[in-house]
């Protein structure tokens, strides 16, 4: 097993010469030259590969992820394009459903929202999985938008058994996993969104474009010369059973940079456009620089009196464009540091079946409209610790002393965490050698395709896992770990969702955001917000993000055990009948769900242990996992939100545990944002003071960010600090620590100023050459989304087209 002195042949010596040689080799121009060559560039790179090579016996080997078979199906992959356009087709012939196809709809039409799979229940699953339990059968999950009346409304529909055969398969209102028991069905609060602005919006903003004109020199009256945009609250307010919006004028983009909310304009209106009639529908009101005028003639009248204070505008420049500019710092126009995997990758994938497998981890990965990538039947050394991990519903709550801010609170599942989950771009959201999966997600008859929108990378931290020296040695360990990440890009925000495997047995749950800001007109709200530009204010909001985490630790029925470090007074046998100022452990479980819903304590002094009180190790102690912030976690700062009402009581604590239930499996619903008072899906109604002692239970935990956007969100926010994170590690789990298991790893002996011996354990030595292409060149594969229609269905004609509206 002894090996003499580290060779200075070995892989990462050799890789890091070739890479230099390389980039000296490089002709040195600006970004703007660059730029400028646009399509040239490609030319450029390639000619590059020609060059010559330092020689080496063997090339570093580039492979992708080794193909396995998946041990069992899985059972939440999405339908497949048979399946899906089976179904559409299907529907289409039930003449009770009244469907047009999208391509001739209306807005008084019904149309099929979305069509996927309806994942099975938890209880047939792991019967599958676990035992010789058949393959759950498969149904389809079918959005309907049934427009078609003055009710406008959605309606969650079950299609199946599949695959389809007539005379057996059948719809059926879907009911079971949501609280609310009105058949699948959720009002659609805003069905005439073209409406809404061709008959009103536009129709007000015409009424005051001698103003707007006067004030931003600029119209918005649906015209292709507009050059303002109408927007507001989300969802609209929804008290007293009336539909009340709040708009207000932004300037837009006079390129093609995003920045429209950067460039609010401070002018906002009020509007009751409850129900379908737009002659019903009324003007209730102006706002501008604090001051409310109930009529326009009221506002028109003001406006052109002598002494009215006209406030500034937001206007498109560079510092909301996110292109280079500025000098570069010093030596930043030689090229980064690159991570490479000379032994090509080290983790297998089954890509049909989307299984992967690291080390001593494995799991299954599942994608849905709603919300993107959920891992199920996480597996380490062979047994689950978790059925199911996943994220659930984002949130971003403002605040502001205006209505538009004081009336946003996204919930960004009704947009949707599929449709947006783009193609990843490789060589920045991932390393150039990860492995990639595509995902689907069906729209308006067709199915997209986001190619290569899921990655799968080893990474070396940029931190041993493990090390310690003394007179003699010294012992470290590579701290290598496997993520698995996507992005969705939701609006003007990214979000990168990022799921992470070590050698220590534990698992992280990361989440970062970037991308613009929505900001706010700075006028009176120095108490919601910095001022970060000429009339912007960073408008203060919470991101908080609920993600479920099914545990199954040892077996599904498991406990949540709290362990505290707390101050205490304390006589000892041996200190003389004087107590000590010193601290102890106190252990408690959580015995129902009357005591599910908790917050992270203050110190980080208690710990939250899943274990099963069944399994102690040979000490007595229960086998579990701990689950601990890994990086700041926030809950909803707003108490008893008036915008969310009952649509968001997931958002309300750190931590909430309640039993599995087949009939409770998303804690919210993506148009919960359509009934916020009843919605379909109100969290708090899964906490009925059920037994959480053995029992299967779930853990859904909420990441998020209190964010009070600076100078710095400008033009983007960064993900280094917009970021939240947990961790699960074993505890009390195995015997000692498994990454003692890694040969990645290095014992060095040392004695009288030099090295006695470097014990390497076996790991590969290998020595090969890299060939460096410039990650750039792979950039000119990307592609967007690929579309495959459903009905007609045509598989053999797929086309592209990336559209960020769905
Ligand atoms: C079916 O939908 C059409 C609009 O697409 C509508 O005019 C008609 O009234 C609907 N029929 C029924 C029976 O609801
Ligand atoms: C107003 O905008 C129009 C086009 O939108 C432009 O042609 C004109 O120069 C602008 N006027 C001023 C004073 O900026
Ligand atoms: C756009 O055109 C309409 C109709 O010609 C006009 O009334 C409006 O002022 C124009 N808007 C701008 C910004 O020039
Ligand atoms: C992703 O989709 C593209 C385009 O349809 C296809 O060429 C590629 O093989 C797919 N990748 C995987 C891993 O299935
Ligand atoms: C799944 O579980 C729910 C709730 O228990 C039940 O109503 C439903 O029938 C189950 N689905 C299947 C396919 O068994
Ligand atoms: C909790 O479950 C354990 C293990 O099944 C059992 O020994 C204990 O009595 C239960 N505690 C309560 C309060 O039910
Ligand atoms: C340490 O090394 C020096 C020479 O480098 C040698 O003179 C000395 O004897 C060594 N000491 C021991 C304890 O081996
Ligand atoms: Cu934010």
């Amino acid at each position: 097993m002894k090996i003499s002195i580290l060779n200075p042949g070995v892989a990462s010596l050799l890789l890091l010469g070739s890479l230099v040689g390389d980039v000296l080799a490089r002709p040195r121009l600006d970004n703007a030259e660059l730029v400028r060559r646009g399509r040239g560039r490609k030319g450029l790179m390639r000619s590059l590969e020609g060059r010559s090579h330092p020689k080496h016996a063997k090339t570093c080997d580039d492979t992708p992820a080794k193909a396995v078979d998946a041990p069992k199906e899985n059972a939440w992959h999405g339908l497949s394009g048979d399946e899906t356009a089976s179904v559409v087709q299907w529907l289409f012939h039930q003449k009770d459903l009244n469907l047009t196809t999208t391509d001739d709809a209306g807005e008084w039409d019904n149309t099929i929202a979305l069509v996927e799979l309806l994942r099975p229940n938890k209880t047939d699953v792991v019967s599958y999985l676990d035992g010789d339990g058949q393959i759950p059968t498969r149904y389809a999950h079918v959005v309907l938008s049934n427009r078609a009346t003055d009710e406008a409304h959605y309606a969650d529909i079950v299609v199946g058994p599949l695959p389809i055969k007539k005379s057996v398969t059948h719809w059926a209102p879907l009911e079971y996993p949501y609280t609310r028991k009105t058949e699948g069905k959720v009002r659609n609060i805003e069905p005439d969104t073209d409406s809404i602005y061709s008959e009103w919006l536009f129709k007000i903003s015409a009424t005051v474009s001698d103003i707007t004109l006067d004030l931003w020199n600029a119209t918005a009256l649906g015209m292709d010369n507009d050059t303002l945009d109408i927007w507001g609250i989300d969802p609209v307010w929804q008290d007293d059973g009336r539909t009340v919006r709040w708009d207000m004028f932004w300037n837009t983009a006079t390129d093609d940079f995003d920045v429209g909310s950067l460039l609010p304009l401070g002018l906002y209106f009020k509007s009751d456009v409850t129900g379908r009639d737009p002659s019903k529908w009324k003007l209730e009101g102006w706002l501008y620089n604090d001051i409310y005028y109930e009529t326009t003639a009221a506002f028109r009248e003001a406006y052109f009196s002598p002494g009215f204070v006209k406030l500034g505008a937001n206007i498109e420049g560079d510092w909301a464009r996110t292109d280079q500019r500025g000098h570069p710092p010093p030596q930043d126009r030689k090229q980064p540091p690159v991570a490479v995997a000379p032994s090509g990758s080290r983790f297998s994938v089954d890509s049909d079946r989307q299984y992967v497998s690291w080390m001593d981890f494995s799991f299954y990965v599942g994608f849905s409209r709603d919300t993107g990538i959920s891992l199920f039947d996480i597996k380490y050394k062979g047994q689950r610790v978790l059925y199911e991990l996943g994220m659930q519903e984002a949130l971003a709550h403002y605040a502001g002393n205006d209505p538009v801010q004081s009336g946003v609170a996204y919930l960004d599942s009704y947009y949707g965490f599929g449709p947006y989950a783009f193609e990843l771009v490789k060589g920045y959201d991932c390393p150039s050698y990860a492995t990639y999966l595509n995902t689907s997600f069906y729209i308006d008859e067709t199915t997209h395709t986001h190619v290569d929108s899921i990655c799968l990378f080893e990474f070396d931290a940029d931190y041993p896992l493990q090390r310690h020296s003394n007179s003699k040695y010294v012992s470290i360990s590579k701290n290598v770990y496997f993520t698995l990440r996507s992005v969705s890009t939701i609006g003007n925000y990214d979000y990168m969702f990022s799921y992470s495997f070590y050698l220590d047995g534990s698992i992280g749950v990361d989440v970062r955001a970037s991308g613009y800001i929505q900001s706010a007109f700075y006028a009176h709200n120095g108490d919601f917000g910095y001022q970060i530009h000429d009339s912007l204010s960073g408008s203060m909001h919470d991101h908080v993000l609920n993600f479920k985490a099914d545990f199954d630790i040892l077996g599904t029925e498991n406990t949540v055990e709290l362990t505290s470090v707390v101050p205490v007074q304390k006589e000892f046998v041996w200190s003389a009948g004087k107590t000590r100022n010193t601290m102890m452990l106190e252990r408690s479980l959580i015995e129902s769900e009357d005591d599910g819903r908790f917050n992270w304590g203050p110190n980080g002094a208690t710990q939250v242990h899943i274990i099963n009180q069944e399994e102690r190790n040979k000490y007595g102690e229960y086998r579990g996992y701990r689950v601990l912030p890994s990086a700041g976690t926030s809950h909803l700062t707003v108490v008893d939100s008036s915008n969310l009402a009952n649509a968001g009581h997931w958002a309300e604590y750190d931590l909430q545990v309640t039993q599995q239930h087949d009939y409770e499996p998303f804690a919210a619903h993506p148009y919960n944002s359509q009934d916020v008072h009843n919605p379909p899906v109100n969290f708090e109604k899964f906490f009925n003071g059920e037994s959480l002692n053995q029992t299967d239970l779930v853990l859904w935990f909420n990441l998020g960010m209190h964010h009070v956007p600076h100078t710095g969100d400008l033009p983007n926010t960064v993900f280094t600090t917009a970021h939240s994170g947990v961790h699960f590690m074993p505890l009390n789990y195995l015997l000692g620590d498994p990454s003692r298991e890694t040969v990645n790893q290095v014992r060095i002996d040392y004695f009288n100023g030099s090295a006695s011996d470097v014990v390497t354990f076996g790991q590969m030595q290998e020595s090969c050459g890299l060939k460096l292409t410039p990650v750039e060149d792979e950039l000119w594969g990307y592609q967007g989304d690929v579309v495959v229609r459903k009905f007609p269905y045509n598989p053999n004609d797929p086309f592209y087209e990336t559209d960020s509206e769905s």
